[in-house]
């Protein structure tokens, strides 16, 4: 299925998702960055040469970034931040896009919040 059919075709919850396989290493991914808060590994259908999913280790609610509350603050700067260290890790240097897909319209398919990273290539606006 492509990326939009699988989003319109998943069920917005709370459950554990893919991602949890991931982060329990019950499934393997390529993993670029991992401390005690924070995951970060290639996405399996990328979009550029560089494509990687960043993910908080614990959910907490965010299945997307549409669920966020102030309690939230902290690990959602985290998720930013390491979003640029791993850009710079990456060598993106001439530039990449931060992406969060949220619900149907937003093309969401995996309910456990993650920041795109995109990078590699030139970007188009607007997006599709
Ligand atoms: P979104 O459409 O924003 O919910 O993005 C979900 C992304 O997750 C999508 O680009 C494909 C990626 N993805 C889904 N399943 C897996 C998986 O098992 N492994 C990896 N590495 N990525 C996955």
């Amino acid at each position: 299925a492509s990326e939009k059919e699988a989003a319109l075709s998943a069920v917005p919850s709370d459950s554990p998702t893919i991602f949890d396989k991931i982060i329990n290493k019950e499934i393997p991914a390529s993993v670029v960055y991992e401390d005690d808060k924070v995951l970060a590994f290639r996405d399996i259908n990328p979009q550029a040469p560089t494509h990687i999913l960043i993910i908080p280790k614990v959910k907490d609610g965010l299945t997307g970034i549409s669920k966020a509350e102030e309690k939230h603050c902290e690990i959602l700067g985290r998720l930013l931040y390491t979003a640029k260290l791993v850009a710079k890790r990456e060598g993106l240097e001439t530039g990449f896009r931060l992406v969060i897909n949220d619900g149907p319209d937003g093309c969401q398919s995996v309910y456990h919040l993650h920041i795109h990273l995109l990078g590699g290539r030139q970007m188009n606006w607007p997006p599709g």
